[in-house]
């Protein structure tokens, strides 16, 4: 019984101490963001496995589209990383809008509060200083967000999740999206980088 006793103190030193340790690793492991898309590979799909590319409202139309490649430009400096380059063009005779659609893979976003991305254009083309992204769930109704004051250095963009108002599950995301049309893009037709599309948690 003595010897039990003993042992008493000591354990339960060891266990707040496991304790510890525990919850503070838990709350940085909280505090990381879950990469979506780095486009590092310069290839599909993105970091979740989803596909990606660009749409267009009318392929017929030839006077409208958004053209998507890879540019070996990278947001945070990496001298071998990339990121998507959108060539858009929303100048047409017909109502235009288009852009670059992301899969998420049903990927659950629950635990995050914040969509950031990086974002700038390319001034020698031209680009839009206002570009609307979407988020999607699995309902799959688009909820937009205006990113504004877009410039031709690279921007972190970090959207709270309660702006995306139509999201109703967190749990399974579905798309990214985003949309150049001819009411918010000016010019109409331009040229917009987008990397490193995260959740965090803030
Ligand atoms: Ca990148
Ligand atoms: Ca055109």
């Amino acid at each position: 019984m003595m010897k039990s006793k003993k042992l008493v103190a000591p354990f339960l030193c060891m266990l707040t101490l496991v304790l510890a340790v525990g919850v503070l690793s838990g709350s940085q492991a909280f505090a990381e963001e879950l990469i979506v898309a780095d486009f590092d590979t310069g290839d599909k799909p993105n970091n979740l496995g989803g596909d990606f590319g660009g749409w267009d409202k009318d392929p017929n139309d030839e006077t409208q589209g958004t053209q998507m490649s890879f540019e070996p430009d990278d947001a945070l400096g990496d001298s071998a990383g990339y990121s998507i380059r959108l060539d858009y063009d929303v100048d047409s005779p017909n109502p235009a809008y288009n852009g670059f659609w992301m899969k998420l893979n049903g990927q659950d976003a629950s635990t995050y509060n914040t969509l950031s991305f990086y974002i700038k254009g390319n001034a020698e083309q031209g680009f839009s200083k206002r570009v609307k992204v979407e988020l999607k769930d699995k309902a799959n109704k688009p909820s937009p967000y205006i990113v504004s004051g877009v410039s031709d250095q690279w921007q972190k963009i970090s959207v709270p999740f309660d702006k995306f108002r139509r999201i109703e599950d967190w749990t399974s995301m579905n798309e990214f999206v985003v949309v150049f049309d001819d009411i918010n893009s000016s010019p109409k037709s331009g040229t917009i980088y987008i990397d490193h599309i995260t959740f965090s948690k803030e």
